[in-house]
C-alpha cells in the first residue's frame, strides 16, 4: 500500500500485526484509528484470548510486560502497546487525517483529553468490571475488591456528566475536530455498553455525541469487525 505522509512523500507501509481480541474497547480504540486512517489492510489481528487468560501467560507478558491488549508489532519486531502510543505511531506514520493534533497546542488539548478520558472514564469502567462483577471469570481475576470496582463505577458516570457539559460547548472531545481523544471516550462508551452502566438521561450532549460518532466510517468498520470476529458457536 502507498501513502501520501504528511510531508506528501509517498511511503510503502509495510505490514503489522496487532495482538488484541476482537471485541474488547481498548483494542477498538486501535482499529477505529487504523481506520480512520485507511490502515486496515496492512494489519494482520493476532487473538489473544482475554477470556481464557492468554494475555497473563509468560508466551504474551513477553510481548507485553503490563498483559494487556492492545499491542502493536512492526515487522522489524518492535512493539509498541498502550493505545495512546499506538495512535501517535500510526498517526506519525500516515499524516491524515490528523488524529493527535498538528500544532503545539493541538497536540497538548489532544493528550490531556485523551488522558482525562482513561483516567475519569474508561480506566474507571475497566475497574469496575475487573473488580466488582464477575469480569474475565474466577480464573483470571485473581484479585478483585468489589468497594473499589463499585467507587470507580461512580466515578465513571462522574467523568460522563464531565464530557456531557464540556459537549455541551464544543463538538468534539478536545475542541474544534475529531481526535484521538474522541476515540478513548468512545472506548469509555462501547464498555460501559458491555457492562450495562448506562450514560446518564440527562447528558443529551453526550448521547448526540455518541450518535454523530456512530456516523464515522471508521466507527461502522469497528462494528463490522467485531460482528465478523464473533468466535462462532
Ligand atoms: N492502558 C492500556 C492501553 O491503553 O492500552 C490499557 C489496556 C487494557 O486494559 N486492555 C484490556 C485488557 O487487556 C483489553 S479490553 O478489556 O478492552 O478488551 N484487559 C485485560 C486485563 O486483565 O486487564
Amino acid at each position: 500500500m502507498t501513502h501520501a505522509t504528511a510531508s506528501s512523500t509517498p511511503t510503502t507501509i509495510p505490514m503489522m500485526k496487532i495482538h488484541d481480541w476482537y471485541d474488547g474497547p481498548y483494542p477498538a480504540r486501535v482499529r477505529i484509528a487504523l481506520a480512520e486512517k485507511g490502515l486496515l489492510s496492512n494489519i494482520e489481528f493476532v487473538s489473544v484470548n482475554l477470556w481464557t487468560g492468554e494475555h497473563k501467560k509468560p508466551e504474551f507478558l513477553a510481548v507485553n510486560y503490563s498483559g494487556t491488549l492492545p499491542v502493536l508489532e512492526l515487522n522489524d519486531g518492535t512493539l509498541i502497546a498502550e493505545c495512546t502510543a499506538i495512535t501517535q505511531y500510526l498517526d506519525a506514520l500516515v499524516g491524515s487525517p490528523d488524529l493527535t493534533g498538528e500544532t503545539p497546542v493541538e497536540k497538548g488539548l489532544i493528550h490531556m483529553m485523551t488522558k482525562r478520558a482513561e483516567i475519569e472514564f474508561l480506566d474507571a469502567v475497566s475497574t469496575y468490571f475487573h473488580h466488582a462483577t464477575p469480569g474475565l471469570g474466577p480464573d483470571v481475576e485473581l484479585y478483585q475488591n468489589a468497594e473499589w470496582g463499585n467507587r470507580m463505577r461512580d466515578k465513571a458516570v462522574r467523568g460522563m456528566r464531565y464530557f456531557d457539559e464540556l459537549l455541551k460547548h464544543q463538538p468534539f472531545v478536545a475542541g474544534e475536530k475529531f481526535s484521538m481523544a474522541d476515540i478513548a471516550v468512545l472506548g469509555g462508551m462501547i464498555f460501559s455498553s458491555l457492562v450495562k452502566l448506562p450514560v446518564p438521561e440527562e447528558c443529551i450532549a453526550l448521547r448526540e455525541w455518541h450518535v454523530r460518532m456512530q456516523e464515522r466510517p471508521s466507527v461502522k468498520t469497528w462494528k463490522e469487525m467485531v460482528e465478523s470476529g464473533r468466535p462462532k458457536g
